[in-house]
Order: structure tokens, then C-alpha cells, then sequence
């Protein structure tokens, strides 16, 4: 018999579902629409690595099934490929990043194709294609004009490796998120992106979102919502001039025990407050303070350092005068950047009172009564004491009525902060999309000279002003010199360079390229230079999931009546690693564009599942340094792709951690032969259709129900499993399926009973489909099929047919057997008498007796004992 052989029919199936047009998603077709899409990938010059290859199985058995069930699938792909990752490949390699993406694209591709995926490949998309990333730019100079996009200088994380700034959310624990290196802090022009106007939306919006717990906390945390007090103290210069301090406190409650403040050593008030005598001590703190990285600063581990600056404040509530220190701990950017020390109910707090010897006072207890002696911060909630009026108040009262008192005498207010940061977006690199601006003297001084107000211009309801000939947008209004290019001269192009690499001067090395550099002014035409720093690795994917719906669209971002029909995405597959990158970055841009009427949705996708990851066959995490990387590659050559494919969702629930154990392939090999197997038999019988009488066999009957309700059960589980995301467990259910069919086979033979062999057969071969599609289509069309089998429609289990079975249970009084009753498997004890009581043959002899005891076997006997 002809051998299971995938090299043989994998490659030709793939080329016709592509002539086919099999998997196109149809615009405005009246079936129900089913947007599935994949995080898509940077073209790393590793190739595909298992994790992708985990994902995109995943999302395209869901994307084979949902059209089998008869709706309009839309599931495309595309590739990421601007960006750090894809310029420290090309730096490293010594090859133009232009032409190392190119190539590790068409690497990619092919091996995305020989795993036979079902994407629609129209609308394939690169993020560094210019009739891509134009519409990048264009969404960014929206978002200029509506000023949300500000110049800054303030120090931001620089990764010295990559030699460029990092958004906060690209720094893990201190490090570059990218390459590992210890982030310093680096003082640089910036773009930002105003991501903390839209903080309370984005927290806000999380709860309608089928999205897994985990990543809606790590959102939540990320954008770090606290609702406090803000309080102001007075500090006490050497001149005597008393200059508001304000604090941010979540525990206004404990205003009794602050007995120091601390600043954060760059927090301006710092230079007026400081005594004379002790300048250059507190001058060289800060000088120490500000090259540390925030995480550094507030790590709890850390040691806490500080130093009194020589002066005092007064604690608005008693008037009482406390030191002022500051101390790296304390950050510039949360809150006010200054805080009121509560030793006794804040850990931080009174780590530093302890290495300072600093007065701890105790003002809330959990009994009432204070405690002589504390050994740690009490930081839990309770009773006011040590506070005059508010004495005997538990803390949330006290912390409310506190803050009321004070706000009578205008000296606090409730008030908000967030953990959320602007996001910085510029990078000092080659290899990004520009970002359309350039800097015009001469508007610069325009702007400047007209002082215009930003409240006055609230005030006009416009985001214009004109000023003598020119109309200046907000943007170029906040930003003085930097002038929007013109929406018609999009895409600003990335020039072609011979030295792409990153200087490390903090400047782009784009800002050598002279030529492109110098430009006009489209406002004054004056002499005026381009920006030069471009944009982070984010931006592109912060909106790719728009342009799949009309990717050759070169009037506009794409057609809004296709939007209307595919958006918003229903199910979106990807790696965890992107919780709060992508998927906060993304939010945050449909959000914007839903504000400004360019989408008619507000969160972009509906449902996402996390695919678990793969560890290497050492149980560690697969890393080339580690050498335990599996490449896809070779399994493709040895075994098929219908077999990767398999095993892959076989190891274990698709969104748990899974350890990666090649042993297990040949288990999956071994069920595709018997799938192959059995098929050729039915399909080889060349017998005409046989009748019962032909061969008469008494077990044919209880074969046929047999096998027909564990086909029933089949459907069901592989159904129910695949909804829900457990394809291991579906898996497991057809393979259970194929070895029963086997042990029928025994009993009633393919020549005995070839029509039923033959629907069971198709049965198996439709629910096989999403998981081996190659086999199941060659098989299939082999069964003379001429439609693939992916147009025929998923199966449908009968609930009557997979009821469960009756069993036969025996029924005793006294030891004694009187009756046998049919009754369904596995029922309960109590079940059981209730049914049996009914039997009269029963009946008879429990008639007024006390019933002792109750045996019960379940599924064979019950036996009563009476008096
Ligand atoms: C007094 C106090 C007493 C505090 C107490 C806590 C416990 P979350 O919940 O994270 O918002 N804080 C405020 N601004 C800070 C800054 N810029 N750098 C470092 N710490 C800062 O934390 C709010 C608390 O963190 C605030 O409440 C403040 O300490 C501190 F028993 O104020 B608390
Ligand atoms: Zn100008």
C-alpha cells in the first residue's frame, strides 16, 4: 500500500488553496465576518521560532474551523520590520538593515507557507514599505496637530548598548528590553506621545474586554492609578520666605506622624530651600541621584541614601516644624515629587527614620492603644491616635475629614496620580520611520513674537491661529519651529545611507545625511531642517491591524466602509511579552482615532488569547546562547508540517507553559499513518456497495450505534475544545477516535460494511481538517470530492446520540435477586432507589418494611436490607 508521504502531497495543497483564492476573506460578504488575527512577527534572521510557530497554528485552526462553520474569515499576516531588533541584526551582520529585513522577510515567508497556514497573502503588509509607513506618519501628525505630541528635554533612559532612548515600558527591571544592558539616565531631546491624557480611559475600558486576567491586572498596574491627597506644606527658605511644598499621599490620615519631608533631589524648590552651609554636600548628592534609573532608585533592597538640605517645613495641620531631606527614593515624576514622611505606617519611610535617627510617631493602631515599641512600620489601616480632633476616627474617615479640614483653608485637595508616563518617541536610530516634522527657524520666531495663549485659543474652540500669513496648527504652536509636513508630501522618506549605525552622541544618523537634512519650510519656505530622530519600533504595529482590511489602498489609510465591516478585531493571538508594549500602545492610538472619527470603535481587540510558552527540551527558556533552540526547519523536513502542527498543539493546553520533548512527535506521526492508512482501505475497496445480506453479521448492528455515538462524542469534544482553546484535548479525542474505529474494524470489516466505514471515515477526516489540513484535503479529494474540504461545512454531533448509555443494574432484597432495570450509566445512589422503588416486582417486597442498610454497586447492583 502506498506509504504516508507528506513531502509528497503538503506542498501540493498548499500551491492550490493559493491559486484557489481558498482562504481570501471576502469584503462585505453577507456571511457573519470573524476578524482573526496574529501578533505578527519582526523578521529576525533566526527565522520562525517555535513560539511563532505555537501562535500560528493556534489562530489557524481556529481560522479553518470558524470557515467550516460557515463564517468570513479575514486572517492575514505581515511583518513588523522596523526597529531595534531588526537593525541590531543588520549592525551585527555588517549589512544594510534594507536588505537584511528584505531577506529575513522571504526566509520567514517560506516558512510560514510550508506550515501551510491559511492567511490571506493579498493582504500581506511591511511596516517599512513607504506606501506603509506614510500612514504611520500621517497618524502622528494627527496627533501633533491635535497636541499630543510634544518636544521635551527632560533625562530619559538611554540604553548604552543600542545607543538610543527607551520608552519606560522598554526598561525591565532596570534593563533594555531589547538587548540587556543597564539603562542610564541620559539627558536628550524627545519626542513625547501623551498617552497619560487617555490614562483613565484605558483603565477605564479594560473591563469590557475578553482578554485574560493577567494582562488586564499588568495593564492596570502599568498605568498605576492611586487616588490620594494632595497636601501643602510650607517650607521655610533661608530668607525666611515660606514656599508652598506640596505632597501627594495615599494615607492623609497619618498626618499627625510625619516628622520629616523628603524631596526628590532635582525637584526645583530644592535650590531656594537649601541653607548656604550646605550647598555643595547636597550638590553633589543630586549629581549622584540623577544618573540612576528610576527603577534603581526605588528598589526596596536598595540601602536609602539622603541628606538634609538645612531647612525646615510646617506641617499644615499643627503647625509643627520637621526637616527637610531628600533622597533618591523620593521621584521627580510621580506625584509632586515630594513626600511627607510618616515613618511608624510607611516601610520606606521608616528604614530612612532608622539610619537617620529620625522621630517615629505612631499615629494609627489597629487596637486603639498604641504599641510602645515599633519594630516595623504598621502600614495597615485603624484607628487615629496622637491626631487632637480627629483621635478615635478610623484611617478612611480621618484621611477624608483631614483633607476637608485642610481644603477649607486651601491647603489640600483630593486629587489623582498615575504610574503612566509619557511615551517617549523618538529614537536615535537609522532604522524607523521618520517622523514628519521640520524645525523652521523663522516660524520659530513668528510664533514666538505673537504670544499666544493656549487658554486663549481653548477659548475659540480651534486648534488654529493664524499669525500674519500662516496658519499654525496646536502643535506647532507648543512646539515653536517645528512645522507638520504637508499631508500631500507623506511619506517623508527614509534616505538611503551608507552608515546607518548608531552614533551615540544622542543624535540620529540620520542628522549626517546633509542632503536630506536641508529642506524647505512648507509654511514661510525658509531655509529649515528635518527631524532627525525617528520613530520607535512600536509605532507601525500600533495600527497594522487597519490596513490588513484595504492594504493597496494608496488614496487614503483605508476605505471606512471596510473598516465598518471587519473591525474590530474578534480574536487576537500573540505572545504575553506584549501586555503592556503593544497592546497599551495600540489601545491608546485606536482610542485617539476614534476621537478624531477615523475609526468607529474604541478598543481594537475584543478577545485575545496568549499562547504559553515553549521551553527548550532542558525545561529552560530557548535561547541561542543556551543552545536549545529548536528549529522548525528540520522538523518540517523529517516529519511534515501536517506532524509539527499536530505536536505542537499536542504537548500541552495551548496557554500553558509547555516543555518542548521531540520523543512525542513519532506518537503523532504514528496516529497521521493510521489516519492515512485506514483511508486508503476505504478508498482502495473497489467492491460495488454491499448489502446486509451479502454478509451477514450478527455484531454489525451494535457496531454501527456504537461507533455512531462515539462519533457524536468525537464532534462534540473536538467542537467544544477547539471553542475553547483546548486543541491538546481535542487531539486527544480523534486519536481515541481512529484507535476505536481500529478494534471496530475487528469486529465489522471495511468489505462488510463499506458505506458506514466510509461516512465515519469523511466524519474523521472533516474534524482532522483545521489541525492536518494537508492530509485531510489529499484524502478528502481522494474520496472523489472535487470541492476542498474546507467548503464543506464543520459537522454537527446529535445530543440524542451521544446520550449516555444504559447499564443494566441488578436489583436485590435481602441478598435475594428481583428485578434487573435498565438504568443510565454512572447515576448516584439516590438516583438509583428512586428509580427502582418504581419496579412493582420490587415493590412487593419492600412494602411496609424499614429499609436497614443500602448497598450499591454503582452501575450493577443495589441491594436493600430490611427488617
Ligand atoms: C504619606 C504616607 C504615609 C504614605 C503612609 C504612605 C503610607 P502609591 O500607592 O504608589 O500611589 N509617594 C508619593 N509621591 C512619591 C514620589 N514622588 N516618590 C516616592 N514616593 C512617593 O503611593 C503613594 C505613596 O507613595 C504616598 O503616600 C507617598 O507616601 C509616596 F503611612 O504619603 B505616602
Ligand atoms: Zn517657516
Amino acid at each position: 500500500m502506498e506509504k504516508y508521504n507528506p513531502k509528497k502531497i503538503e506542498k501540493k495543497w498548499q500551491a492550490v488553496w493559493q491559486k484557489t483564492g481558498l482562504f481570501k476573506g471576502q469584503d462585505f460578504a453577507k456571511k457573519p465576518k470573524f476578524y482573526c488575527l496574529d501578533m505578527f512577527p519582526y523578521p529576525s534572521g533566526d527565522g520562525l521560532h517555535m513560539g511563532h510557530v505555537e501562535n500560528y497554528t493556534g489562530s489557524d485552526i481556529y481560522a479553518r474551523y470558524l470557515r467550516m462553520k460557515g463564517k468570513n474569515v479575514l486572517h492575514p499576516m505581515g511583518w513588523d520590520a522596523f526597529g531595534l531588533p531588526a537593525e541590531n541584526y543588520a549592525i551585527k551582520r555588517g549589512t544594510h538593515p534594507s536588505i537584511t529585513t528584505k531577506k529575513n522577510i522571504a526566509k520567514i515567508r517560506q516558512q510560514i507557507k510550508e506550515m501551510g497556514f491559511s492567511y490571506d497573502w493579498e493582504r500581506e503588509i511591511n511596516t517599512t514599505d513607504p506606501d506603509y509607513y506614510r500612514w504611520t506618519q500621517w497618524i502622528f501628525l494627527l496627533m501633533f496637530k491635535e497636541g499630543l505630541a510634544c518636544e521635551d528635554f527632560a533625562p530619559i533612559n538611554w540604553c548604552p548598548s543600542c545607543k538610543t532612548g527607551l520608552a519606560n515600558e522598554e526598561v525591565v527591571d532596570g534593563r533594555c528590553e531589547r538587548c540587556g544592558a543597564l539603562v542610564k539616565k541620559k539627558k536628550l531631546k524627545q519626542w513625547l506621545l501623551k498617552i497619560t491624557a487617555y490614562a483613565d480611559r484605558l483603565l477605564a475600558d479594560l473591563k469590557d474586554l475578553d482578554w485574560p486576567e493577567n494582562v488586564k491586572v499588568m495593564q492596570e498596574n502599568w498605568i498605576g492609578r492611586s487616588e490620594g491627597s494632595e497636601i501643602i506644606f510650607k517650607g521655610i527658605a533661608p530668607s525666611g520666605e515660606k514656599i508652598d511644598l506640596p505632597v501627594f499621599t495615599t494615607r492623609a490620615d497619618t498626618l499627625f506622624g510625619a516628622t520629616y519631608m523628603v524631596l526628590a533631589p532635582e525637584h526645583p524648590a530644592v535650590k531656594k530651600l537649601v541653607d548656604p552651609k550646605y550647598k555643595t554636600k547636597v550638590q553633589r548628592y543630586i549629581n549622584q541621584a540623577i544618573n540612576k534609573t528610576d527603577t534603581e532608585r526605588t528598589s526596596l533592597e536598595r540601602k536609602k541614601t539622603g541628606i538634609f538640605i538645612g531647612a525646615m517645613a510646617e506641617n499644615p495641620i499643627n503647625g509643627q516644624k520637621i526637616p527637610i531631606w531628600i533622597s533618591d527614593y523620593v521621584l521627580l515624576s510621580y506625584g509632586t515629587g515630594a513626600i511627607m514622611a510618616v515613618p511608624a505606617h510607611d516601610t520606606r519611610d521608616f528604614e530612612f527614620a532608622q539610619k537617620f535617627n529620625l522621630p517615629i510617631i505612631e499615629v494609627v493602631s489597629p487596637t486603639g492603644r498604641p504599641c510602645r515599641h515599633l519594630k516595623e512600620a504598621y502600614i495597615g489601616e485603624g484607628k487615629l491616635i496622637n491626631s487632637g480632633q480627629f483621635n478615635g476616627l478610623n484611617s478612611r474617615q480621618a484621611a477624608k475629614k483631614i483633607t476637608q479640614f485642610l481644603a477649607k483653608k486651601g491647603l489640600a485637595r483630593f486629587t489623582v496620580c498615575y504610574k503612566l508616563r509619557d511615551w517617549i518617541f523618538a529614537r536615535q536610530r537609522y532604522w524607523g520611520e521618520p517622523i514628519p516634522l521640520v524645525f523652521c527657524p523663522r516660524c520659530k520666531n513668528l510664533i514666538e513674537k505673537s504670544q499666544f495663549s493656549l487658554s486663549k485659543l481653548k477659548k475659540t474652540k480651534s486648534t488654529e491661529l493664524k499669525i500674519q500669513d500662516f496658519v499654525f496648527n496646536l502643535g506647532e504652536l507648543l512646539n515653536p519651529g517645528w512645522i507638520a509636513v504637508p499631508e500631500e508630501d507623506l511619506p517623508v522618506k527614509l534616505p538611503e545611507v551608507e552608515r546607518y549605525q548608531p552614533t551615540g552622541t544622542g543624535e540620529s544618523p540620520l542628522a549626517a545625511v546633509k542632503k536630506w537634512v536641508n529642506t524647505r519650510c512648507p509654511k514661510c519656505g525658509g531655509p529649515a531642517k528635518r527631524e532627525t530622530n525617528t520613530m520607535p519600533q512600536w509605532a507601525g504595529s500600533c495600527w497594522y491591524f487597519l490596513r490588513y482590511v484595504d492594504p493597496q489602498n494608496n488614496q487614503k489609510i483605508f476605505d471606512e466602509k471596510k473598516i465598518k465591516y471587519w473591525l474590530p478585531v474578534d480574536l487576537y493571538i500573540g505572545g504575553v511579552e506584549h501586555a503592556v508594549l503593544h497592546l497599551l500602545y495600540a489601545r491608546f492610538w485606536i482610542k485617539f482615532l476614534y476621537d478624531k472619527k477615523v475609526v468607529p470603535f474604541k478598543e481594537p481587540f475584543i478577545k485575545l488569547v496568549n499562547q504559553g510558552l515553549i521551553l527548550g527540551p532542558d525545561g529552560q527558556k530557548m535561547s541561542k546562547s543556551r543552545g536549545n533552540v529548536v528549529n522548525p526547519d528540520n522538523l518540517i523536513q523529517k516529519y511534515g508540517a501536517d506532524a509539527v502542527r499536530l505536536y505542537i498543539m499536542f504537548i500541552g493546553p495551548f496557554e500553558e507553559i509547555k516543555v518542548w520533548d521531540e520523543k512525542g512527535i513519532e506518537g503523532v506521526v504514528r496516529f497521521l499513518k493510521r489516519v492515512w492508512n485506514l483511508g486508503l482501505e476505504i478508498i482502495n475497496l473497489k467492491v460495488k456497495i454491499s448489502s446486509p445480506e451479502e454478509f451477514p453479521n450478527p455484531l454489525r448492528e451494535i457496531v454501527e450505534t456504537e461507533v455512531k455515538r462515539m462519533l457524536h462524542q468525537t464532534i462534540k469534544r473536538v467542537t467544544e475544545d477547539i471553542e475553547t482553546f483546548h486543541f491538546n484535548t481535542a487531539i486527544a479525542a480523534l486519536m481515541e477516535y481512529i484507535n476505536y474505529l481500529f478494534e471496530a474494524k475487528q469486529k465489522v470489516t471495511i468489505q462488510e460494511a463499506p458505506e458506514m466505514w466510509r461516512e465515519n471515515f469523511e466524519y474523521l477526516l472533516l474534524l482532522l481538517a483545521p489541525f492536518a489540513p494537508h492530509i485531510a484535503e489529499e484524502l478528502w479529494q481522494r474520496l472523489g470530492f472535487t470541492e476542498s474540504i474546507f467548503v464543506h461545512r464543520w459537522p454537527v454531533f446529535n445530543p440524542k446520540l451521544i446520550q449516555e448509555e444504559n447499564v443494566t443494574l441488578v436489583v436485590q432484597v435481602n441478598g435475594k435477586v428481583r428485578d434487573e432495570i435498565l438504568v443510565p450509566r454512572g447515576i448516584s445512589e439516590k438516583k438509583a432507589k428512586e428509580i427502582v422503588k418504581e419496579s412493582a416486582k420490587v415493590q412487593k417486597y419492600l412494602a411496609d418494611k424499614k429499609i436497614k442498610k443500602l448497598i450499591y454497586v454503582k452501575d450493577k447492583l443495589i441491594n436493600f436490607v430490611v427488617e
